[in-house]
Formats: C-alpha cells, structure tokens, sequence
C-alpha cells in the first residue's frame, strides 16, 4: 500500500492544479496512490486527513500532508531529487515562472477553459465556486471575452521566450515553470480544440507536447479510507509544540486549518494536528497565498 515510500495524491481528472502534480510524478518517474476526489465540497476523507483544507490537490506522504502545488512540490524535490524539478540554469527561479501561472493569467485559463460552460447541468459546481470563491456565474461569463484577450497576450509572451529554440522555458531540461504554464494550455484547450493555440504559435505547440509528454508516471487507485488507515499507522516527520494558529488561503472562504505551528522555513511552514481519529498529522504549507492568526 502506498505510504512514505509511495506518495498519495487527491485529486481530480479535470484539475488542472493536479495536472501539474500528476506531471511532476511523471517527471519523477514514480508510482503513486490515486484518490479520486470530487471537484466540489464536501470532501470528506481529505477534510479528516488535512483538517479542512479542501482545495486541489493534496499529497500525503504517509502521516505528513502538503497542501497546495507550492510546498507538493518542495516535498516532492526533497524525498525524490532527482531528476530535479529545478534544472539550472534557472533552478528555484523556476518557482517564480509558477507563481506567474497562479496569477492573473490562472483566471484567463479559466476564461477559455470554462467560458462556454452553462449554468444549466452544472449549478453545483457554480453555486461551490461562488459560496467559496466569490465566483459568480454571470459576472464570469462577463468576464470571458476579455480574459479570452489576456490568454492570447499570454500564450505570445510564451511563444517569443522560446523563440530562441529552447526546447524547455528554462532550457534544455523541464523544470517546475514548464509543468505550471503548460497545465495552463492543457485546461484551456477543455474550452475547445486548441485552447487558443493557433498555427502562429510554431514553438509553443512543439513545447507544450514535450512537456505533456512527460506523462503521470504510474498511479494506483485506493480509496480515501485508504489513505487514512496510511496516516493512522505512520508518524509524522515533524515534533514538538508551538502556538496554536489557523490559516486560510488568500481568495476564498474556505474553512481554516487549525493546528500548532511547529515549523517555519523561508518557504513554508508547518502545522501540527492531535486528530483523534487519525493521530498526528502535519499539515504543510508554502508562505504564499496563506493567512496565518492566532487560534
Ligand atoms: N494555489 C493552489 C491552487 C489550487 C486550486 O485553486 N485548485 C482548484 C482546482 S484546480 C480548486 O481547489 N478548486 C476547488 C476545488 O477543487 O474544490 C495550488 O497551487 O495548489
């Protein structure tokens, strides 16, 4: 059964924030646990297991639990460094190119992916998205002739950064900045055939089948009761006693998640949970995008 040794990812086929994971996997070249999970709350495994965080993905590792792309992927480099998601000669500057792919331009690719997508057959997902997000169904589709101009602005700064020949964003080699643009092109084309592609984007065409080419690597379904049991038998890799604090991510309502705050690094931090189902549990997270109080 998947654990420390084999990571466990919860997502969803059509997230593209797990696109990027599943990628990183892929680059990794490693076997993973699948949980499926659904695109809307409640998600009730992952709530017990992160204490409410209830965004996608998540990846557990055992007792330990990442939650968003941003620290996945720093626990990912940390216990499977190579082949590095960081390749020189940009490195961590690759996380910069990621974070440009969580910006504005995130909400574009939402434009084209999602733009025609009626509110008919879908209202629970738009009644989610505007209860957690504030994303209401009529100003979206307002919205989507404009995010559709930022998107074609978007894939021609692409296009001109590889105008060199470089076969990667950075280089000769894909890193964590290509995996996150190129989950951008693979969502927007839900919207369409192309996703805003068009024959005058020579390069961005040839980058993007590279970097989707690097696949999944092998998933393995298991249920969220499995990946529970994971957490109840396994300890987490972080100790000790810190202020109890909640945090909640910038840009939502989504519940905070409570716990003690043992860890900080310049890049993220970590919360300690006493679950009385599932035993310690820590709850990673990077710095960017989260809000910290005191409980
Ligand atoms: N900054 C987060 C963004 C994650 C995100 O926005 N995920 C979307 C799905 S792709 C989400 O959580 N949507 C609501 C949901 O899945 O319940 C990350 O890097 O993981």
């Amino acid at each position: 059964m998947p654990g420390v040794d084999r990571p466990i990812l919860f997502h969803y086929p059509a997230s593209p924030w797990a696109e990027l994971v599943r990628l990183a996997l892929g680059l990794k070249g490693l076997a993973w646990g699948s949980v499926e999970v659904p695109a809307v709350c409640p998600k009730p495994e992952q709530e017990a297991l992160t204490g409410g965080y209830v965004r996608t993905p998540v990846l557990q590792l055992g007792a330990d639990v990442y939650c968003d792309t941003l620290a996945i992927m720093d626990a990912l480099e940390a216990r499977w460094p190579e082949p590095t998601l960081y390749p020189a000669p940009l490195g961590r500057g690759h996380r910069a190119l990621a974070l440009e792919a969580g910006g504005a331009v995130f909400l574009a690719a939402v434009g084209v992916a999602l733009g025609d997508m009626p509110l008919a057959g879908n209202a629970a997902f738009w009644a989610d998205r505007e209860r957690r997000f504030g994303l209401r169904f009529d100003a979206f589709r307002a919205m989507v002739p404009g995010l559709r101009d930022s998107f074609a602005a978007h894939l021609a700064r692409l296009e001109a950064m590889l105008a060199d020949g470089r076969p990667f964003l950075g280089g000769e080699a894909p890193g964590h900045g290509d995996l996150a643009h190129a989950m951008l092109l693979w969502f927007a084309a839900r919207g369409g055939p192309a996703g805003g592609v068009t024959p005058g984007h020579g390069r961005l065409c040839g980058w993007a089948a590279r970097v989707l080419a690097l696949g999944h690597g092998r998933p393995e379904a298991m249920t969220g009761a499995e990946a529970l049991a994971v957490a109840r038998a396994a300890a987490p890799s972080v100790s000790g006693d810190g202020p109890v604090v909640r945090v909640a991510q910038e840009g939502s309502f989504d519940p905070p998640v409570e716990g003690r705050l043992v860890d900080e690094a310049a890049d993220g931090f970590t919360l300690l949970r006493d679950d009385p189902d599932l035993g310690l549990v820590a709850v990673h997270f990077p710095r960017e995008g989260q809000r910290v109080e005191p409980a």
